[in-house]
């Protein structure tokens, strides 16, 4: 069926607004095409095939929306829709997000574009789009209520306006927030400049830094969480799922990121420096940058840096909170540092088969243990590099620098070969006479142990005098960990 103009607009709801007070309100034929995408791995960039030349973004673990002309305007469609995620291999997760992802896909547009994108929800409640960081009519804003009716279940929205300046934004639903966004609905939106030179890099990555409390085993996140998130995630990805972003020597590389995540993320790389060029402000001016190798992304900010991609290696890139660089079970995980757990070890084995103690020496030895876990679940520190476990998960990635690569090369190159005598190493000379270090106080004599679990109170009444408190590590087992 043909849909003409006047039955379009009524039944996208946006009959309220006159026809003729928007000169591109044209008839729509058809409503665009919206691709979806089933793998969770970088796309190809897209390359532009009209109009302005730009060199287009990649998406970690992620992709670019195609479009269609349509005259002078260019259309998108996203459709809300429920999706499943692969969190990184091992764990998927039953999120919403936009055309068969989440986050849903990369909008590239080029200042001056006439835009419109067509919103079709599929979601079993009402949304809509805001458009964070453009400068637009206020009518195409997308808070629910405020500029807009919600976008109900099997209705598409059209939002047109044209793109005033060039940066880096994205777009989330202003309606239902909490829940929204917990469940994983966001996406990117970069608007080249329209002089194809000004700010141009040879690599420019993009991805957002959202969060997810997914109890170990369960699907679903828990959308009502406010700060104890268990996963922490680019593109709603764990390492060791995030693809590492590949460079070649002397490229200029740009790497931009927004955080809709419920806390900040100080974001650092080894091995640069680099300046902060952009914001969902607009481009700093030169006179303002200054030099870092860490950049703080509050909630609700963007970030851009710019650096020359000058030194070989493969180089660690990740947030410096150090639990947001763990997977969910780490957050459950009590301190037993100094503490001799052999014997707490054998009584808990009673009560729960396999019980591990961990951690008497740091944790460490969690990166290489093949722990069994819950189906659905992600270790809490893992992946492997040329020299052993990497002891990592959440919010991690390398960027991996090389020699030789071609443009638009961005296939894993493998691990650096370091240079011979480039490496740290052993010591293998005369040990030196060290004195013994502190050791902390002991416990009071232990006649047995106090065991803290609902499985254990069982054993707590036949345990005697407590001595050490012992917390049995199993999943789902919930402890506070304050605010992060
Ligand atoms: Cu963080």
């Amino acid at each position: 069926m043909t849909i003409d103009r006047r039955n379009f607009i009524a039944s996208s709801g946006i009959a309220l607004v006159g026809v003729t007070q928007v000169s591109g309100r044209a008839a729509f034929a058809s409503l665009p095409e919206a691709p979806t995408q089933t793998s969770p791995l970088m796309q190809p960039p897209l390359v532009p095939k009209s109009g302005p030349d730009y060199n287009p973004v990649v998406t970690l673990n992620g992709w670019t929306l195609p479009w269609r002309m349509n005259g002078e305007w260019k259309e998108f469609h996203l459709v809300a829709e429920p999706v499943v995620r692969e969190i990184a291999p091992g764990m998927k997760a039953h999120l919403w997000g936009y055309n068969g992802q989440s986050p849903g896909p990369t909008i590239e547009v080029v200042e001056g574009d006439k835009v419109r994108i067509f919103v079709t929800n599929r979601l079993p409640e009402h949304t809509t789009i805001h458009w964070h960081g453009q400068i637009l009519p206020c009518g195409m804003d997308g808070v629910g209520g405020v500029t807009q009716p919600q976008i109900k279940p099997g209705q598409t929205f059209v939002y047109e306006w044209t793109i005033h300046k060039s940066g880096t934004f994205m777009y989330h639903p202003h309606a239902d927030e909490m829940v929204q966004m917990a469940m994983g609905m966001m996406g990117f939106f970069v608007v080249h400049p329209k002089d194809p030179k000004f700010m141009r890099v040879d690599r420019d990555f993009v991805f957002l830094l959202n969060a997810y409390d997914i109890g170990p085993g369960a699907y679903v996140p828990k959308v009502n969480t406010m700060l104890e998130f268990n996963l922490w995630t680019w593109n709603s990805r764990a390492f060791p799922g995030i693809d590492h972003l590949v460079v070649a020597k002397n490229d200029k590389v740009r790497i931009r990121f927004g955080n809709l995540t419920m806390t900040n993320h100080p974001i650092h790389m080894h091995g640069y420096d680099f300046e902060v060029t952009c914001t969902d402000g607009g481009w700093t001016r030169p006179e303002s940058r200054w030099p870092e190798v860490t950049v703080d992304c509050a909630v609700g900010q963007m970030r851009a840096f710019d650096f020359k991609a000058t030194y070989e290696g493969d180089w660690a890139f990740h947030c410096h909170k150090s639990h947001h660089t763990m997977n969910a079970m780490g957050h459950d995980v009590k301190t037993y540092i100094g503490v001799d757990t052999d014997e707490v070890k054998k009584k808990i084995d009673k009560v729960v088969k396999g019980y591990m103690a961990m951690g008497q020496a740091g944790m460490a030895d969690m990166g290489e243990m093949e722990m069994a876990l819950p189906d659905n679940t992600l270790p809490m520190m893992t992946g492997f590099g040329q020299f052993g476990p990497i002891e990592m998960g959440g919010m991690f990635s390398v960027v991996k620098v090389r020699e030789g690569l071609a443009a638009g090369d961005y296939k894993d190159p493998g691990w650096y070969k370091h240079p011979e005598g480039t490496v740290a190493f052993e010591y293998k000379g005369p040990k030196a006479a060290l004195a013994d270090p502190p050791q902390p106080p002991a416990p009071s004599k232990a006649k047995g142990a106090r065991l803290q679990d609902d499985k254990a109170g069982a054993l707590q009444s036949t345990a005697t005098k407590p001595a050490l408190e012992v917390h049995v590590v199993k999943p789902g087992s919930k402890s506070g960990h304050g605010y992060h």
